[in-house]
């Protein structure tokens, strides 16, 4: 096993880069049933929750047709739009394959979906975590570039060793990112908006922080991976997203190789507070 828990190659039946045929014609009508049953739970929820780049990408990809999205269909107007295409694998892969996929505008989605009896939480990231979850912000031109940008980082930070850093930066923006509107605060992340429990505790619970973005803070910042965040980061923008990949990541590795973590609930006085959370949520679940 390499160093990241995977077995030296790609799975029987995968090409070398770990990508797989989606098969969309293999899906049964059950596993189309649970893409609908997800989709019409969260679109009915997502009005007034989810950006406007992240609605808008819904229906430029048609999404709302009844079942599980044929990649075929779907890359023609996203490659249309942004030069990005959604290749199917047979669940996570590899670091650095996933990095090389993003770099390259390739977004590996998970080619199976969750049982029905799975609806809420699921180990790996199924098709629609990936697709109703990522995809649509890969028609934003701005969000598009974030992402490649983040691959090509993500290739920097294995060769550099700083991975557990990075993975923060995606973890808490690409999967639990909200941004500012007009309106308040709204749900970019795929993570939030692909969960009906966390599209609501995101935007509305009194528990969590939610601060300003700051891509250092971020970046030294653990994270929950069992269970709904403590801390949301706040962007003023996308473009603020894609500024912060833009800068040189070696004197911020050097500055973050002698700093501390920071706790995951706590709050700096250099943090910018829209939320001072009363993280009731996690003591409860700490019990
Ligand atoms: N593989 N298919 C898939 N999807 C992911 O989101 C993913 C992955 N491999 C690695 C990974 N994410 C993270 O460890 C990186 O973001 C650091
Ligand atoms: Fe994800």
């Amino acid at each position: 096993m390499s160093a990241d828990g995977f077995a030296s190659g790609p799975p029987p039946g995968a090409r070398a880069d770990w990508t797989i045929d989606q098969a969309w014609e293999g899906y049964s009508p059950a596993e189309h049933q649970v893409w609908i049953t997800l989709y019409e739970r969260q679109s009915s929820l997502l009005e007034g929750r989810a950006c406007d780049p992240f609605l808008k990408g819904l229906e430029a990809l048609d999404l709302h047709r009844s079942g599980i999205p044929d990649f075929g269909r779907i890359n023609a107007e996203l490659n249309r739009l942004t030069g990005w295409s959604v290749v199917a694998v047979p669940g996570l892969v590899p670091d650095d394959v996933f990095f090389d996929h993003l770099a390259n505008r390739r977004f590996p989605a998970g080619q199976f979906i969750r049982k029905p009896d799975e609806v809420d939480y699921l180990r790996e990231p199924d098709i629609f975590h990936d697709v109703f979850g990522h995809v649509p912000m890969l028609t934003d031109p701005v969000f598009a570039d974030y992402m490649a940008a983040y691959g090509r980082g993500g290739q920097r930070a294995l060769r550099l060793g700083r991975l557990a850093n990075l993975a923060r930066l995606y973890w808490y923006t690409v999967e639990f990112g909200l941004l500012q509107t007009p309106q308040g605060a709204r749900i970019y992340g795929a993570g939030i908006v692909s969960s009906h429990a966390e599209s609501i505790f995101a935007l509305d619970d009194p528990s969590p922080n939610r601060l300003g973005f700051n891509l250092e803070r971020v970046m030294r910042t653990p994270y929950r991976i069992d269970d709904f965040q403590q801390v949301y980061f706040v962007v003023p923008s996308l473009q603020v997203l894609l500024d912060a990949t833009l800068q040189d990541f070696a004197p911020i590795y050097d500055r973050l190789a002698r700093a501390s973590d920071i706790p995951i609930a706590a709050i700096r006085p250099t943090d910018l507070v829209l939320t001072r959370g009363t993280q009731a949520y996690a003591l409860s679940r700490a019990q």
